[in-house]
């Protein structure tokens, strides 16, 4: 079979390109593209001859924006946390739904009782959720083993997904997330005895493309991340950071110093963190699931990361406790309403910039080279992507050149 016959022209589309201002909007556009990516994308009537004869796919004058990218998901996990949903609306203080066993204990319970068939089956409904949004590219963290072999199991399961659905999987080790019950009061001993050993184990299976921690008092001191990070770096394997949720430790200042390609939440980031990611060119990934869901007040610093040139992605940090959030659209509608990002801004961070929050340079912009992975919407602007609560305006997905 030729190549010819995979090769399309998309014609009759208005193209947010992500390249420029105001979307990088070109009104009546046209895509050229091949299984190996967009060969060009620019207005109809400047087709260039040699894409001119492929195959044109007239799209009816729908908006074309790259496929979605959510940057920053728990999306497998055991269990789910609905009963502590409840104990807390009924009243019961977030101590007394610890005593009852809820929180991150629980889903490492459950997590850990369930085999990697299980895993799948359990994420596949969420991934589909997202696939159904437009999103090519999932980022899947561990962290509810807190044990190697949970731990692992998690990883093989996020990468299976990517051999049952039309999406691609990125996973980071998350083994810093919390210290297990059998070890409460240990994190350091936990740091050394299991975390580090179960990310060198997963690096030696292939497992992990990014490495992770949470930052927080109600978790690990920078130091202690600091540790994880020193092995991820002589792994070769780039870092990224819970940081500033609940507080102020430093933690985003600390993973630029890593270089890190993100730091996540940022609620409580000052302005001497918001530079050093701006001299390090960390991505800041802004997460509204959790802030709506735990009730927050401070919001993280929009302005400060505007004016510093801070790239901000935006994504559902879709886990069962904090951020239940299982829709980027919706994700992107909170960010706009709850943080005053602006829709554009919005858009950007669930393509362009989460591209980057994950180290992928070929995805989340339509310009040559770039894969073909790309969304079609039934709306008239860009704007209704983040404006609609609750509706998904998505007519398909292209993936892979595929029309
Ligand atoms: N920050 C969070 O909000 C979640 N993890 C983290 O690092 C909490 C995850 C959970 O509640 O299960
Ligand atoms: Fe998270």
């Amino acid at each position: 079979m030729t190549m010819r016959q995979h090769n399309s022209l998309l014609t009759n589309c208005r193209a947010a390109t992500l390249t420029g201002p105001d979307y990088g909007l070109i009104e009546d556009a046209a895509i050229a593209m091949t299984p190996e990516g967009i060969l060009w994308a620019g207005h109809r009537q400047d087709i260039p001859a040699a894409v001119a004869a492929f195959p044109h796919h007239d799209l009816g004058g729908r908006l074309v924006t790259p496929a979605l990218i959510d940057c920053h998901t728990h999306v497998v996990h055991g269990g789910n946390r609905a009963g502590e949903f409840e104990m807390r609306l009924k009243g019961a203080t977030y101590e007394e739904v610890a005593r009852a066993g809820g929180g991150i204990v629980s889903t490492v319970r459950a997590t850990r009782a369930a085999s990697e068939e299980e895993l799948i089956a359990a994420a596949l409904p969420r991934v589909d959720a997202l696939i159904a949004e437009g999103v090519s590219v999932i980022e899947v963290k561990s962290g509810y083993g807190l044990d190697t072999e949970t731990e692992l199991r998690m990883l093989r399961a996020a990468r299976r997904i990517a051999d049952l659905r039309p999406v691609e999987i990125r996973t980071t080790f998350l083994g810093a997330h919390a210290t297990p019950a059998e070890m409460k009061g240990a994190d350091d001993a936990y740091i050394d005895t299991v975390c580090i050993p179960a990310l060198r184990a997963a690096h030696a299976e292939g497992l992990v493309d990014a490495v992770d921690g949470f930052c927080e008092g109600i978790a690990f001191s920078p130091a202690q991340i600091a540790r994880v990070f020193d092995v991820a770096c002589a792994l070769g394997l780039p870092v990224k950071l819970h940081a500033e949720q609940l507080s102020n430790l430093g933690g985003a200042a600390m993973a630029a110093r890593y270089g890190a390609l993100s730091a996540d939440h940022l609620e409580y980031l000052d302005e001497a963190g918001v530079r050093a990611m701006a001299d390090a060119g960390t991505v800041a990934v802004i997460l509204p699931g959790a802030f709506y869901t735990i009730r927050e007040t401070v919001a993280p610093p929009i302005a400060l990361f505007r004016a510093h040139g801070v790239q901000m992605a935006l994504a559902t940090d879709m886990n069962p406790g904090s951020s239940p959030l299982c829709s980027l659209l919706l994700a992107m509608n909170m960010a706009c309403t709850l943080f005053r990002m602006t829709p554009e801004e919005a858009l950007m961070g669930v393509t362009r910039h989460a591209a980057r929050a994950l180290g992928l340079a070929d995805r989340g912009t339509i310009v040559p080279g770039a894969r073909a992975d790309l969304a079609v919407w039934n709306v008239d602007h860009p704007a209704e992507l983040a404006y609609r609560i609750g509706f998904n305006p998505l007519h398909h997905r292209i993936i892979g050149g595929r029309a």
